[in-house]
């Protein structure tokens, strides 16, 4: 397995010692980092990241639009528009990083927050918007997109990712898999199983573990002993913690991690580092369980406003720029809305036909019972 090391476990490492940096046997716990909180460039020995001011800007330019988009379907649900939404506020940085280093054949499988991640695979957001509002199931064509459908099973898509990324194997492809789950995900049996079997299997699949430091209302503290990057040691492959709120952290380690998979060297874990800044979902009230103190102080790390600062101290963004991301962002919020309001509600009868591919008699026999029961209503046939 090729694995590189970082300066700090280099300097601690006797001659021909086995590098254990990034499989966190040893104590480490660094985090990698391009982007202070403040906004400034600092360089890392692993992960050398090459951007030109173009990309610099469409990377900021993905995180405000995306930020928008999220804030657009909070208050549509909040309007009645949307059953229930689960919003990324403060995982930006993460998804729009990790999202943006996946090359177009590699295949992204999403928990029911990586709107950000879809954004980047170029899903419509009103294909999210649907499935939120309960008239469809998502919509978009995951083999086309190379971004599954949403999994809320928790930790469900990382068996998913990696049975996929097996098949990538035999295929002989040339293409690597993303698997996205969250802190408490990783308490389950699945993406311990899913470890596993890309371990013993080296299979070209990198584990992406949001750390947002929450699991609804349980803390992190309840799903782990030590820092989650550490688990991947156990399991014999390499696993990195980023600073999950710096775009560009995000983005080189992810790009490393999808090659080193690509190129033979098996799973990766990466722990992004972040923090979950609003609700869980919008049936949840967070004042309930954590201190504003906390969600203040994480603010402070903002992913925008860290990368704002960087290219406005490099003068790689003037006022007409920053003018022309606004105008984008309110038309991306006009259209979302006008799309979400204008949405027809599906025939409910559909929801039986693609139970089974085939004909089936039961689900029939429930088709006509409900049916009946519509029709019992005065305009029931449009129930
Ligand atoms: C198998 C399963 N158990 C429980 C739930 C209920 N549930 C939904 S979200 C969630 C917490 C997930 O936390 P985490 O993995 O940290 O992801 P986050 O929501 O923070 O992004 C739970 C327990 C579920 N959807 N699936
Ligand atoms: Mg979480």
């Amino acid at each position: 397995m090729t694995v590189k090391s970082t300066a700090r476990a280099r300097k601690k490492a006797a001659p021909g010692a086995p590098d254990n940096s990034r499989t966190g046997s040893d104590t480490q716990t660094e985090l990698v980092q391009l982007l202070t909180p403040e906004g400034v460039r600092v360089e890392h020995p692993d992960y050398p990241l090459v951007t030109s001011p173009e990309e610099l800007r469409a990377l900021y330019r993905d995180l405000v639009l995306v930020r928008r988009f999220d804030a657009e379907a909070t208050a549509l649900q909040r309007q009645g528009e949307l059953g229930l939404w689960a919003s990324l506020l403060g995982q930006e940085a993460a998804q729009v990083g990790s999202g943006r280093a996946m090359r177009p054949g590699d295949y992204a499988f999403p928990t029911y927050r990586e709107h950000g991640v879809a954004w980047c695979r170029d899903v419509d957001p009103l294909n999210l918007l649907g499935m939120f509002r309960g008239v469809n199931h998502g919509g978009w064509d995951p083999n086309e997109k190379n971004f599954h459908l949403y999994t809320i099973v928790i930790g469900a898509q990382a068996l998913h990712a990696t049975g996929y990324a097996m098949g990538i194997t035999k295929d002989g492809a040339d293409d690597a898999v993303i698997a996205y789950f969250g802190d408490g995900a990783s308490s389950q049996g699945d993406v311990s199983e899913a470890f596993t079997f890309a371990a013993v299997y080296n299979s070209p699949v990198v584990f992406f573990c949001q750390n947002n430091q929450w699991a609804i209302s349980e803390p992190t503290t309840t799903q782990t002993k030590i820092p989650l990057y550490r688990r991947a040691s156990g399991f014999g492959f390499p696993g990195v913690r980023v600073d999950g709120n710096d775009v560009l952290a995000c983005l080189a380690v992810t790009r490393w991690a999808l090659d080193h998979a690509r190129n033979g060297g098996g799973p990766v874990l990466i722990e992004a580092f972040t923090y979950r800044m609003g609700a869980h979902t919008t049936s949840d009230d967070p004042t309930r369980y954590r201190l504003t103190e906390e969600t203040e102080a994480w603010k402070a790390k903002d992913p925008i406003s860290r990368l704002k600062a960087y290219l406005e101290a490099e003068g790689l963004v003037d006022d007409e720029f920053l003018a022309g991301i606004e105008a984008e962002s309110v038309a991306l919020g006009l259209r979302v809305r006008e799309g979400v309001r204008s949405m027809p509600d599906p025939d409910p009868t559909l929801i039986f036909d693609h139970v089974y591919a085939e004909p089936h008699t039961l689900v029939d026999e429930e088709r006509a019972e409900y049916e009946a029961y519509a029709a019992s209503f005065e305009g029931g046939e449009n129930l």
